[in-house]
């Protein structure tokens, strides 16, 4: 992954956006591709706000911010917004809205958060975002909020049995990888354990989610930068015992700046100030003396 344009973001300043982020009102709804199958379930509103410097921390000067969130607020559970896709692996029920039932609570926006089951078998349940290009851009960073309860060891707090992984696409969600491996890294809450090589996972042996998260947290990942056809994908997979609650995601916000077509107006120059000549001194004319009287010549 290139990473020509590295954002200087301290962790503080992505902290402070993950808030400014979560809250952003939703703006103008943005359909994604056509690459959405058949058999596959779809996320719809994805919301676009683009203003020009206008979200901390700061873009470039003359580059625009561009955010794309989704809150799962808008539709009548268990219905998925329409523009991203989910492919879910047997058995039943795949990923979808909800509004109620554990973990609790059910949303972090309420009313709804994506949800997915933990069973007691061998699953893979895959949820993929909407599509979006970092043309141009700087590091994107992602921020979502997640309620997870997924069967973990009780014994080794390192430990997890199922678990959930974030994942990326750079080619329209045909391949996927975890995010770490395509050179993202977490600012925040990243993972906390690794699933058991030993039970049938799917995601054997990887750093994963898994455990009590006891409500939502808060994750910041910065995902990469100059890339078209990104995709992300929230997956979870169990072993073949043991079931949790289930995993929550909610508050999806990705957000970066771009120079795309966004020319540098050129400065105007400060015009400098001519100085005022001062006055010459006015020369008072002098009176002319008045002449003596001549002398009257004697007689
Ligand atoms: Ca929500
Ligand atoms: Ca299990």
């Amino acid at each position: 992954m290139r990473r020509t344009t590295r954002f200087a973001i301290g962790a503080m300043a992505v902290v402070a956006l993950a808030a400014a982020v979560i809250s952003l009102s939703r703006a103008t709804g943005q359909r994604a591709d056509g690459l959405i199958s058949p058999e596959d379930t779809a996320w719809d509103r994805v919301d676009v706000v683009a203003a020009a410097g206008s979200t901390p921390p700061p873009c470039f000067p003359c580059w625009m911010r561009t955010t794309m969130q989704e809150n799962f607020d808008f539709q009548t559970p268990p219905a998925l917004p329409q523009s991203g896709r989910q492919r879910t692996c047997r058995p039943p029920p795949v990923w979808g809205t909800s509004n109620s039932g554990v973990p609790v609570p059910p949303a972090d926006t309420p009313p709804n958060a994506a949800f997915i089951d933990d069973p007691a078998v061998v699953s893979d349940k895959r949820l993929d975002s909407f599509q979006f290009d970092l043309f141009e851009s700087a590091d994107a960073v992602l921020t979502f909020r997640h309620n997870f309860n997924l069967e973990a060891s009780s014994v080794d707090t390192n430990l997890g049995y199922d678990g959930g992984v974030l994942e990326i696409s750079y080619d329209g969600g045909n391949t996927f990888q975890d995010i770490l491996e395509a050179g993202g890294f977490f600012v925040m809450g990243g993972y906390n354990r690794t699933i058991s090589t030993d039970r049938g996972s799917p995601i054997a042996g990887r750093q994963a989610w898994s455990g009590d998260s006891e409500g939502f947290i808060t994750t910041v990942v910065i995902v990469g930068n100059n890339q078209t056809q990104t995709r992300l994908r929230w997956r979870m997979a169990s072993d073949s015992t043991g079931a949790g609650e289930g995993w929550r995601v909610d508050a999806v916000n990705v957000t970066w700046c771009h120079g795309e077509g966004t020319p540098c107006p050129t400065p105007t120059p400060t015009p400098t100030a001519t100085p005022t000549p001062t006055p010459a001194p006015r020369v008072t004319p002098r009176s002319r003396p008045t002449p003596l009287p001549r002398p009257t010549p004697p007689r």
